[in-house]
């Protein structure tokens, strides 16, 4: 075990970057790159574009966190050499850990992989595109899926789905069904919009801010700055967690002399539930605040629909119950009813420790019951905000990168440029791995993102994709699915990252701006624009049948052009290329209480509470990032924040160790009704709650079932039941 650090931040990030510099060619070079003005690689918490990179949305400068200097050092790499092929078969790269992989270096060209070869080849783009369109002119529409992550721009996820549209299937989804669809589900049930209520300004004003189910630390660093200001101005934080979080008990800023001196305090309070407990605590405290009269009864009657029954709800609802399910004491609800009750200006954030439930939509809907019981949402300072993943997973989605296309969004295609476009539903992504595993699919596109990696189920995932006859990736570098999430023909195309593109491109931050990226001079010859892959195959594929002209769309420009002709929200992206002038999407910031709903009021919903899993010898089990992770890639063996070593662990209270006859540092299998896991080094971590564990994604994911919020259709990625035995 490695010592746990007491702050999160600080000059551990400090002296990472530094030497990550040097390694990527100079300090330099390194600060060249984060300064240029494009979206920053990671978060979605965005940049003050206008201002360069390491700026945030207000203007404070410098903000940067260690997963941009790892994101932006892994694209900095130099190539994959074309001998690492002959060398290396599939065999041998299956025996590659993450980071082996993603350290092999970035991908310049194209590369096939035939059932009965023993390695990947190296082939010409022109071939790789043959052969791509050759299947896809062979292959019934309906029989295709395209998956995309949230790192691709506007542009080339624009242009992709409705080359994908064209072609003749909806089965278009992107990582946001892994991701915070509970979000945008849960928050347009409540709200009428899927996206923050709030600007950054207005958490910059709050006096008490809730972090509900999110290790932003670790994970959305830049945010703490403001945490931190909350906590500077005499408010409160109040986290909710089952794991006593070390960055969000305490941080250093690196860019504040105090902070990186002595560290900031960070929560005033820490309440622990169970996992899957969050929507009976959630209920506790409204049912608390309705008893202590504290709710807005104004703002309830004028503006929200179902405040009579949730009023009924809240009052027959059981104490008991509360707390039993949720796992936290009367006297803690109180605590943070109380704290809620005499706060001026409140905002809700959370993350997958909310969405990653069978009862996901629930707990996002939950949130927003107890913003709208004291009137925090539709006026400035107070709000909504869940903390988006990839840098551009928001923008994916807005753009059209969804099953079924926005109906406005469909008519002004239909109408504008004489497409015709399929009505069918679309498969989400869960669905889309089920048919492929049914056989009903052939064929799979993924721009970027690593769809194996990322699934639960992960023997099962790997079976569906073995089973297309042709799967293609267009990718920066290598990763597991690469090499365990193989089709009959796999095609790895190598692409640009969105910094080297030689057009600028488009992206969407989690407070609903959308800005330009300059682009800048490719690093290495040979990847394509993902735009110039994508309107390249369209124009094999369908550039005689259909009214567009694809190679007019080879240009970014133009396809903001058509971007903003049908997509609500985007009409000033037509000429953000002159201007560079970032815009704020319409509609979205509810700064007064009117809200895009039916009956435009805000809408309360009521829900029974879920049993509490586990108990005797079954443990819930959350699967997370560490610190030296982004998503299926990891950088780092260590968690430098938890005080680990090493990823092959299941991390446990003392007492769960103790009642279940296990010892510290004993190897284990762990089982669950999926999967098994062998040789799991058993770790006392007492900041995690009784009853609870944790290990890290994506190694865990075998154990994870295929149960998914009925709503949203988000796998529970932090519901499993384990339990351990002996080896
Ligand atoms: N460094 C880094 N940054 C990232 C990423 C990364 O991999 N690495 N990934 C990006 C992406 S795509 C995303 S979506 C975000 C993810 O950001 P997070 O959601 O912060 O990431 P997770 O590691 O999934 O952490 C979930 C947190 O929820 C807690 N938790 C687990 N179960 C429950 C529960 O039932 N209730 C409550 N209240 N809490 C629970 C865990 O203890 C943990 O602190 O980060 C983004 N930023
Ligand atoms: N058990 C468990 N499973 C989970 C989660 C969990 O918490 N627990 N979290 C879920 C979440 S929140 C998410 S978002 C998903 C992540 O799902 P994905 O988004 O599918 O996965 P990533 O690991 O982020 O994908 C990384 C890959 O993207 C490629 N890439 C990077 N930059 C670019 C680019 O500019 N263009 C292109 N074309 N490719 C690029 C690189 O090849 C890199 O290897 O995983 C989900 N799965
Ligand atoms: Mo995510």
């Amino acid at each position: 075990m490695t010592r746990k650090v007491k702050s999160g931040g600080g000059w551990h990030a400090i002296g990472y970057a530094l030497r990550k510099a040097r390694q990527s060619g100079g300090w330099w070079k390194m600060w060249k790159a984060l300064r240029s003005r494009n979206a920053c690689k990671t978060c979605a918490i965005g940049m003050g574009g206008q201002r360069g990179g390491m700026v945030n949305e207000l203007g404070s400068f410098p903000e940067v966190c260690k997963k941009s200097i790892q994101a932006m050092a892994a694209d900095m790499q130099g190539a994959i050499p074309p001998d690492f092929w002959t060398t290396y078969s599939i065999a041998q790269l299956r025996k590659f850990s993450p980071y082996d992989l993603e350290h092999c270096g970035r991908l310049t060209q194209p590369v096939l992989w035939e059932t009965g070869s023993e390695n990947f080849r190296l082939i010409e783009w022109d071939d790789a595109l043959d052969r791509i369109s050759n299947s896809l002119a062979n292959t019934s529409p309906e029989k295709s899926f395209w998956y995309f992550s949230g790192r691709s721009s506007n542009e080339a996820g624009f242009l992709l789905q409705l080359f994908a549209r064209i072609y003749g299937t909806n089965n278009v989804n992107n990582c946001s069904y892994y991701c915070h669809q509970a979000s945008g589900v849960g928050l347009t049930s409540a709200v009428g919009s899927g996206t923050a209520t709030l600007l950054l300004e207005d958490v910059e004003h709050a006096d008490l801010v809730f972090v509900i189910g999110g290790n932003p630390a670790s994970n959305h660093p830049r945010l703490m700055t403001s945490l931190a200001n909350v906590r500077r101005r005499g408010g409160q934080v109040i986290v909710l967690n089952p794991v006593r979080e070390t960055g969000l008990v305490n941080f250093s800023i690196p860019s504040r002399i105090s902070s990186l001196l002595f560290g900031t305090e960070i929560a005033s309070q820490y309440v622990r539930p169970h996992i899957g407990g969050d929507l009976a605590l959630l209920t506790g405290i409204a049912k608390r605040v309705v008893e202590q009269e504290n709710h807005d009864l104004t703002f309830l009657s004028e503006h929200c629909d179902g405040w009579k029954e949730l009023q009924l709800h809240l009052q027959d609802i059981p104490w008991d119950e509360i707390v039993e399910k949720s796992g936290v004491t009367n006297e803690e609800i109180e605590r943070m009813a109380n704290a809620y009750g005499a706060a001026k200006n409140v905002v809700f954030c959370w993350t997958m420790g909310i969405t990653h439930h069978a009862h996901g939509v629930q707990n996002v809907q939950a949130i927003a019951n107890l913003a709208m019981l004291r009137g925090m949402i539709g006026r400035p300072n107070a709000g909504l905000l869940p903390i988006r993943g990839h840098s551009n997973v928001q923008g994916i989605g807005s753009v059209g990168v969804t099953p079924k296309l926005k109906d406005a969004i469909l008519k002004k295609l239909e109408s504008e440029y004489q497409v015709q476009l399929p009505t069918t539903p679309g498969l989400d992504t869960l669905e889309c791995i089920e048919a492929a595993h049914a056989g009903k699919l052939s064929l799979g596109v993924c721009l970027g993102g690593n769809l194996y990696g990322s699934n639960p189920d992960a023997k099962f995932a790997e079976e569906s994709l073995q089973r297309l006859d042709q799967l293609v990736y267009l990718s920066t570098t290598l990763n597991t699915g690469h090499v365990h999430g193989l089709g009959r023909e796999t095609i790895i195309l190598p692409v640009l990252a969105r910094d080297e593109e030689s057009q600028a491109t488009t992206q969407e931050s989690m407070f609903n701006y959308v800005r330009l990226s300059d682009g800048g001079p490719s690093r290495l010859p040979g990847p394509k624009s993902e735009v110039e892959v994508v309107s390249s195959l369209a124009q094999r594929v369908i550039g005689d049948q259909s009214p567009l002209d694809w190679g007019r769309l080879q240009q970014t420009g133009n396809i903001r052009e058509m971007i903003s002709r049908v997509v609500p929200g985007y009409e000033a992206i037509s000429t953000i290329g002159e201007t560079k002038q970032e815009f704020q999407i319409k509609g979205r910031t509810f700064h007064t209480p009117e809200f895009p709903t039916p009956s435009g009021n805000a809408q309360l919903h009521v829900h029974q509470l879920p049993e509490l899993k586990g108990g005797e010898n079954r443990l819930r089990l959350m699967t997370v990032r560490s610190e030296g992770q982004f998503n299926t890639v990891v950088y780092e063996q260590e968690d430098h924040y938890r005080g680990q070593d090493r990823r092959d662990v299941i991390l446990m209270n003392p007492a769960d160790i103790e009642r279940l006859e296990v010892k510290a540092e004993q190897r284990v299998t762990v089982r669950s009704d999926t999967g098994s896991l062998e040789n799991i080094l058993v770790r006392s971590y007492e900041e995690i709650r009784e009853g609870n564990v944790l290990m890290y994604y994506p190694e865990s994911n075998v154990l994870i079932s295929r149960t998914a919020d009925p709503q949203s259709k988000t796998p529970a990625f932090k519901g499993e039941l384990v339990w351990l035995e002996a080896m």
